[in-house]
């Protein structure tokens, strides 16, 4: 089905809402902000065509109220709505109304979102389509003895996981027999709470695996490929830090064959628009199939740096129902892209955010240096949202220079108001073991500690203290003699002339 565009309302905030207004600004489509009243000074607000106030702060109350959003559609005459990531982006209700509303929803049917979403359903479908998924039981356990037979054959660890939903919530490592139980209970009552859903399956525990995923483009009409993979070990608590691609372990060979696995997969649902699929490597680089994210990622720019595909306005022409324009034999990968997630935070204190108004902000610029940012100076980093503040990426022909580049453009941030993982980044990019690309998902757990910025940090701020304090001294006895004093002695900046004349 061809229908054109020519009105786009953004279903997001931040730098993602602001990614997609500017494709789709290039492409000429009107853009519409929706917004919430704490985020009325924001650069997705400003930078939109149209924009509506949707609601007061929290995110319940604003950016997931799905008949709010599509009365705004409605009401603006927008033709389609992209529900960027996270909120209701792989929300099959949502997807099922807006296309009932008469509106093209920029991602997935309805129907791929459902299977993907459940994660028993997913297993199957893709398993069918001859992709490796990891060892695990083909439906939910009812009981504890159902886990214990499948521990004795593929033996401990086994891994509960939660059908509902993804991102570690309902997940369990069972290590033997005797913490089967408790574990069982803990995961379907998390299961419950988060997913509404309290299905438990079994799955092999992999111990050391990297998670590498691959992205995938899907037209109207069955047509699929892949556009490479993005590493993405580099997490701490199922919260990326940093991705690249390609990754260090994929060979030409294997990119090949995962590519094709993810393009089977993402079919096997009857996907359309842009996906990836997530896979784990273990050590002996045996790949399986873990889950679809069934939306654009954040780290969607790293992919973009290596093709030059703009994947906004793929997701978009296919969506008007267009075919893909290219072949899986005309991508061509290019260079090496690195990206930080730069997060409002305090690093040296458990990763806690870090909330407050962005006093002062200057980024990074240069050759392949790419920033996606949706806050600027004067905003704040508020309670009621995720705190990433920006996606740095850089771009170089090797991986070598892509990291230099990117230590180079983290020192350049000049940053105030609030406390960043700046300084953790550029630890974690120039680590050994990091540089020798010899890392799987534990890496932060392992061996990240606070100190280790801290000690870091020490010599900089002391040096700087001591010299802030004499020129503050000097300028200060240097004004005194220039100065003309108040009746009281104080400095009067009436009387006192300018710096530039005195100097000048
Ligand atoms: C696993 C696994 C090991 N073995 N499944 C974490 C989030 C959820 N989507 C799936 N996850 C995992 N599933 C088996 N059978 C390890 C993880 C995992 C992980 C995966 C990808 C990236 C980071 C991770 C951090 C901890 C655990």
């Amino acid at each position: 089905m061809k229908k054109q565009i020519k009105k786009l309302l953004i279903a997001n905030r931040g730098e993602i809402a602001v990614r997609v207004l500017r494709s789709a600004k290039e492409m000429g489509i009107v853009t519409v902000a929706v917004y919430s009243e704490v985020d009325r000074l924001m650069p997705h607000v400003r930078l939109a065509d149209e924009a509506y106030c949707i609601g007061k702060a929290t995110a319940a109350e604003t950016y997931l109220q799905k008949e709010k959003i599509i009365e705004v559609a409605l009401k603006s005459n927008s033709d389609a709505i992209h529900p960027g990531y996270g909120f209701l982006s792989e929300n099959a209700e949502f997807s099922k109304m807006v296309e009932d509303a008469g509106i093209i929803f920029v991602g997935p049917p309805a129907s791929a979102i459902k299977s993907m979403g459940d994660k028993i359903a997913a297993r199957k479908l893709v398993k069918a389509a001859g992709v490796p998924i990891v060892p695990g039981t083909d439906v939910q356990i009812s009981d504890i003895s159902e886990a214990s037979a499948f521990a004795d054959k593929f033996t401990y660890p086994i891994l509960l996981k939660a059908a509902g939903g993804g991102g570690g919530k309902g997940m369990r490592i069972v290590s033997n027999v005797d913490e089967l139980a408790s574990a069982f209970r803990s995961a379907q009552s998390e299961a419950q709470s988060a997913f509404g859903d309290n299905r438990v399956y079994v799955e092999k525990y992999l111990e050391n695996p990297r998670h590498i995923e691959f992205q995938i483009l899907a037209d109207q009409y069955g047509n699929a490929i892949h556009l490479g993979e993005r590493e993405c070990s580099i997490q701490r608590r199922h919260q990326k830090i940093i991705e690249e691609s390609p990754s260090v372990i994929i060979t030409p060979e294997m990119r090949k064959k995962m590519g094709e696995s993810a393009v089977k997969a993402a079919l096997s649902s009857g996907y359309v628009n842009a996906g990836t699929i997530e896979f784990l490597v273990d050590k002996h680089r045996n790949y399986y199939f873990l889950e679809m994210n069934t939306r654009l990622q954040v780290e969607h720019p790293v992919t973009e740096m290596i093709t030059g595909i703009d994947l906004v306005k793929e997701q978009l022409r296919i969506a008007m129902g267009q075919p893909l324009s290219l072949k899986q034999e005309e991508i061509r990968f290019r260079g090496h892209a690195l990206e930080c997630r730069i997060y409002a935070e305090d690093s040296e204190n458990n990763f806690l955010p870090s909330i407050g108004i962005i006093t002062k902000l200057r980024s990074p610029q240069g050759f392949g240096v790419r920033e996606d940012r949706g806050v600027d100076e004067g905003n704040e980093i508020s309670v009621y949202y995720d705190p990433m503040i920006s996606k740095l990426i850089t771009w170089a022909d090797t991986r070598d220079e892509a990291i230099h580049k990117m230590t180079r453009a983290l020192k350049e941030y000049n940053l105030a108001g609030v406390q960043t993982n700046i300084q953790a980044c550029s630890w974690i990019i120039n680590h050994p073991k990091f540089i020798e690309g010899n890392f799987d998902t534990h890496f932060i757990k392992e061996y990240f500690t606070p100190e280790m910025l801290r000690n870091e940090n020490k010599q900089i701020p002391e040096a700087l203290a001591i010299a802030a304090a004499f020129i503050q001294k000097f300028e200060k006895i240097e004004a005194q003699q220039i100065a003309g004093t108040d009746r009281d002695g104080s400095i009067s900046n009436w009387k006192t002339k300018r710096y530039e004349n005195l100097r000048g």
